[in-house]
């Protein structure tokens, strides 16, 4: 079987399962852990007690990341191979789904509460999978000598509608306000995929300049949270990184590599649930929840092979519809409390997540 033949054959979405410490809040209250992990089973164990007596039931997932777990072990057993896949020319995309309050955006983005960034290059220990990402395909490009370039986008999906995070216009209310009612359309591309009108793709040289763009980024959020009375909890964002390399073949002959990262921080899962029931409570919040309620019907299509998937009915899986059942590879981490009080929607977050497994995608390198 040629080599070509072997990357484009059907793969698996990988589903990991992180589970994240007891917060200072739940020891206090002695709140009872009902999540335990085996991470070298690869398996998540849930207790309920119903009726007097307990039952367990148990979940396997691609890999399984229990509250000890730090950043740096879930960036290296799961993700350093991702971006390398990115680096050979793939389109691979991370989505992180789950609660709020699970720990979706402590992965996705991390923290920097403490050392901002610390000494000679190097990442602060709660840094997430977007700084660390970042910094592996600058270490990478930079240790090669090969010709590159590299763009990177980042914006909010909020009620249906996409912001732009990285757009540096001074913000003010009335700016806000002005950009919320012409907010950024999405349009085909004529080539089967879509893109966002005046979306400003930054070109970058280094790894520094994205974390410049991230703070400026991760600063207009926070404005835009406070003046709009926004819930983070209800938005999507999406952080992608563009790499083109030029390589010569060994005939002399040059060859373009250009593969992509799409990063995902999902709106909690808890604003939708399983029957959608919550859909119809208010229009606005029909809204906030139409992309994620697509998702998980679009998962559901997929899996149950039906003929229409809907990818059109929402903006996130028209814009992510390659990582769904296309020839992105896809990775899910799935984000769950240890705590009794979290039980429901963890078992829901756990059925979503173990359903993803099903899904097939087919994988092709971009070549020029
Ligand atoms: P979400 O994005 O799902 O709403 P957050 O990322 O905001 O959740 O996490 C909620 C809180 O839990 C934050 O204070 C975060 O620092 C903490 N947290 C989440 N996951 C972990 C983890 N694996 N290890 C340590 N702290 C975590
Ligand atoms: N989660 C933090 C940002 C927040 O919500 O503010 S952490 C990382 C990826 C995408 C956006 C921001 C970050 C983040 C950061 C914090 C402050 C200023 C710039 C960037 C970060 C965290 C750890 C290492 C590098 C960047």
């Amino acid at each position: 079987m040629s080599f070509r033949h072997e990357k484009e054959k059907a793969v698996n979405v990988q589903v990991l399962l992180r589970c994240r410490p007891f917060s200072d809040e739940e020891l206090r209250n002695n709140a009872p852990q009902v999540v335990t992990c085996n991470d070298f089973q690869r398996e998540v164990a849930v207790s309920q007690t119903i009726a007097g007596k307990q039952i367990d039931r148990i979940f396997t997932f691609d890999k399984v990341f229990g509250p000890s777990a730090k950043q740096r072990d879930l960036y290296d057993q799961a993700v350093i191979p991702i971006v390398n896949e990115v680096l050979e020319g793939f389109n691979c995309t991370i989505f992180a789904y789950g609660q709020t309050g699970t720990g979706k955006t402590y992965t996705m983005e991390g923290e920097c509460r403490r050392s901002k960034s610390g000494p000679n290059g190097q990442l602060p220990s709660d840094a997430g999978v977007i700084p660390r990402a970042v910094k592996q395909i600058f270490d990478t490009l930079e240790s090669q000598n090969a010709e590159y370039s590299v763009k990177v986008t980042f914006l909010e999906l909020y009620n249906e509608e996409i912001t732009d995070l990285l757009a540096p216009e001074e913000i003010s209310k009335v700016v806000l306000e002005e950009k919320q009612k012409k907010a950024l359309p999405l349009m085909e591309d004529g080539k089967g995929g879509v893109l966002v009108r005046g979306l400003e793709e930054e070109i970058v040289t280094s790894a520094n300049e994205i974390f410049y763009l991230l703070e400026r980024g991760s600063a207009k959020r926070r404005t835009a949270e406070t003046l709009l009375n926004k819930q983070s909890s209800r938005s999507h964002s999406l952080f992608s990184i563009t790499i083109h390399i030029k390589e010569a073949t060994p005939e002399g002959e040059e060859l373009i590599k250009c593969g992509k990262l799409n990063l995902v921080d999902l709106a909690g899962s808890e604003n939708i649930c399983r029957s959608g029931a919550r859909e119809g409570r208010a229009r606005e919040a029909g809204e906030i929840n139409k992309s994620l309620l697509t998702l998980g019907r679009v998962i559901t299509a997929l899996v149950e092979h039906l003929g229409h998937i809907p990818y059109r009915d929402s903006k996130l899986t028209r814009l992510l519809r390659d990582s769904l059942g296309g020839r992105t590879k896809t990775c899910i981490i799935a984000t769950v409390s240890p705590s009794v009080h979290c039980l429901e929607e963890t078992l829901s977050t756990l059925d979503y997540a173990h359903r993803a497994k099903n899904i097939k995608n087919r994988p092709e390198v971009n070549q020029k």
